[in-house]
């Protein structure tokens, strides 16, 4: 993520895949601020293991697509909502990559952070049959939740 006050949006990624049982790494990389550390983390993250990177950052956020320039692995990019604009900005700048480097945009914010930690770990569960199992779990058990209980005067 671009900056720590960005964790507390991200840690809604770091709360799916703690419930999913999947490692991740946590750490903030600034396009701005650190570019050349952006670029040297970019670069040695398939030789270090990552298998998909979750880029979150608020404001004019090149920090997804910078990643995504210097990555051939995954990058999903979380529109942190920003003060002046309510995230429309981070959303529009993270979403709006031009042909030939993707990255995958979720929702502005807590939403947008716990899906792009669950849509990782669907990534990494096409070759991990026993982390497809817990998804599945996790998702089933969504679903009788809102099934067991349809009305919405009850808590
Ligand atoms: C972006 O600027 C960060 O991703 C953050 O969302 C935003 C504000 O950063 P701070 O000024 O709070 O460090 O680079």
């Amino acid at each position: 993520m671009g900056s720590k006050s960005d964790w507390s949006t991200m840690e809604n990624a770091a709360e799916i895949m703690d419930i999913l049982g999947v490692s991740y790494h946590v750490e903030v990389v600034s396009a701005h601020r650190t570019p050349i550390k952006l670029a040297e983390f970019s670069e040695s993250a398939v030789e270090k293991g990552f298998q998909v990177i979750i880029g979150g950052a608020g404001g004019a956020a090149h920090l997804p697509g910078m990643v995504a320039a210097h990555t051939r692995l995954p990058v999903l990019g979380v529109p942190v909502q920003s003060k002046a604009l309510n995230g429309m900005d981070s959303l529009l700048s993270i979403a709006q990559m031009p042909k030939g480097v993707a990255v995958g945009t979720l929702a502005i914010g807590t939403a947008g952070a716990f899906n792009a930690g669950l849509l990782a770990c669907q990534i990494l569960a096409n070759s991990d049959p026993e982390l497809a199992k817990r998804i599945e779990a996790f998702r089933a058990k969504q679903t009788d939740t809102v099934l067991a209980n349809p009305d919405p005067r009850e808590a």
